[in-house]
């Protein structure tokens, strides 16, 4: 069976390498933080997702998964490094490839002819034909030809809280620089992808994902617009979808404090950075749902007197999971202590304050949040809130970002 070298230990990584470990490939899982390879030889996890911990424990366990940080040499390798973007001076968000080429160039020493390399981290379009002229120009700085490289796009499509489950029961795409390429990459996905796999090209591969996700933003944007437009005309915007959706063809999604995450609020701008021109409802959708936390923001100043005590409920960028990274909860927490509000922070899947809150807000229980708090800000329907009724929180003003507390 090939071996696989894995370039990236994170929330895409990690999952994928041990899943192909735990299917009897040997597999060579780099990062470049060392803290992250003592982590996870030693059969621990250093992010949260349900399940993962027993996975790459038996992965590390069967002797099939070992990390590194640095590559060696493997019949598969796989990037599964970050793709942010960055803000250039005229605001405009351009992707941030420098992850990809770093490890695009790490390989060179080390492939050899027949390899193939599967770029899974969601990219531009055109993303994977620069891994193939990176990796090129690398080789040639080290005086090396290596024949027959194989390049392809299969980008991953699982859910944060429902990763290992997806990652086997998900239709796959696998976009070839050839298609030789992309049904080789068809081969080993199939090892442990029991859906089906479709082939194209590596174009149409990462338009196909960075798609998904703009779709999921622009309706994510009509629902939070609707939410707008219901603050303003007195209208409850949860009775309303919830009768809209009565039409067979209208499936309204639900209005939140934002978009977080760091691939829906990301990965749209790759689009609208590549055309800028057509791209204009992926744009506006991207600016909706950007400007829900200023909303929310404001909803909670207007409620609250000049010393009020707010509870937010919940940090995470979304329910049911531990991530605060790029979460519209956490900035609207961030937002109410710059107003000098005195915050309760009530987060349950976490034991610490993110950087932006600590020493101006206060992480307690949400029995001590309800007892103290005159304003209570709901920002994730965490499972843990399911229970909270109207009548616990009689006396205090209440702004239900995600309208799930019930008489
Ligand atoms: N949200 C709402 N209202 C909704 C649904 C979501 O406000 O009705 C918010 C969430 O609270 C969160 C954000 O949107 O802040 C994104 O959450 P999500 O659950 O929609 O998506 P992610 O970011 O966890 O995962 C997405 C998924 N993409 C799609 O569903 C098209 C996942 O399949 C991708 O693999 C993942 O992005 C990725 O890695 O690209």
């Amino acid at each position: 069976m090939p071996s696989l070298c894995v370039l990236g230990l994170g929330y895409i990584g990690l999952p994928t390498a041990s899943i192909f470990a735990t299917k009897g490939r040997r597999v060579l899982g780099v990062d470049v933080s060392a803290s992250v390879v003592e982590t996870i030889n030693s059969g621990r996890i250093h992010i949260q997702e349900p399940d993962l911990d027993v996975l790459v424990r038996a992965a590390v366990q069967s002797g099939n998964l070992k990390a590194a940080t640095q590559p060696a040499p493997a019949d598969v390798f796989i990037l599964a490094v970050p793709t942010p973007f960055h803000v250039s001076p005229d605001g405009a968000r351009k992707p941030d490839l420098s992850f990809v080429e770093a490890a695009a160039r790490s390989l060179a020493p080390f492939v050899a002819a027949g390899n193939l390399i599967i770029l899974e981290s969601t990219s531009p379009v055109g993303t994977t034909e620069k891994v193939k002229a990176w990796l090129e120009a690398e080789l040639a700085k080290l005086g090396r030809k290596v024949d027959g490289l194989l390049y392809a796009h299969c980008p991953e499509r699982i859910l944060p809280g429902q990763m290992l489950k997806e990652l086997v029961a998900n239709d796959r795409i696998c976009g070839g620089l050839t298609p030789a390429a992309a049904e080789q990459a068809r081969g080993l996905y199939a090892s442990f992808c029991t859906a089906q796999i479709f082939l194209t090209d590596a174009r149409t591969a990462e338009l196909a994902k960075l798609t998904e996700n703009a779709f999921r933003d622009v309706n994510i944007a009509f629902a939070n617009e609707l939410s707008l437009i219901c603050d303003k005309l007195g209208v409850d915007v949860w009775e309303l979808i919830r009768l809209a959706n009565r039409h067979p063809r209208v499936k309204i999604l639900q209005p939140g404090p934002g978009v977080g995450g760091h691939c829906i609020a990301v990965d749209p701008w790759f689009i609208v950075d590549a055309a800028p021109a057509e791209a204009r409802l992926l744009r506006t959708a991207r600016e909706v749902n950007d400007s829900k936390p200023h909303h929310v923001v404001a909803q909670v100043r207007a409620a609250a007197g000049k010393d009020a005590v707010v509870a937010c409920l919940g940090l995470a960028f979304k329910a049911n999971v531990d991530d605060l990274r790029e979460s519209p909860a956490v900035e609207i927490a961030t937002h109410l202590a710059d107003a000098g509000l005195k915050v309760l922070a009530v987060e349950p899947h976490v034991t610490a304050l993110p950087k932006s809150l600590q020493g101006r807000a206060e992480l307690v229980s949400l029995a001590d949040a309800l007892a103290r708090a005159s304003v209570v800000v709901l920002l994730v329907d965490h499972r843990a809130f399911a229970g909270l009724t109207f009548a616990q929180l009689q006396g205090k003003k209440l702004i239900d970002t995600r309208g799930s507390i019930r008489g």
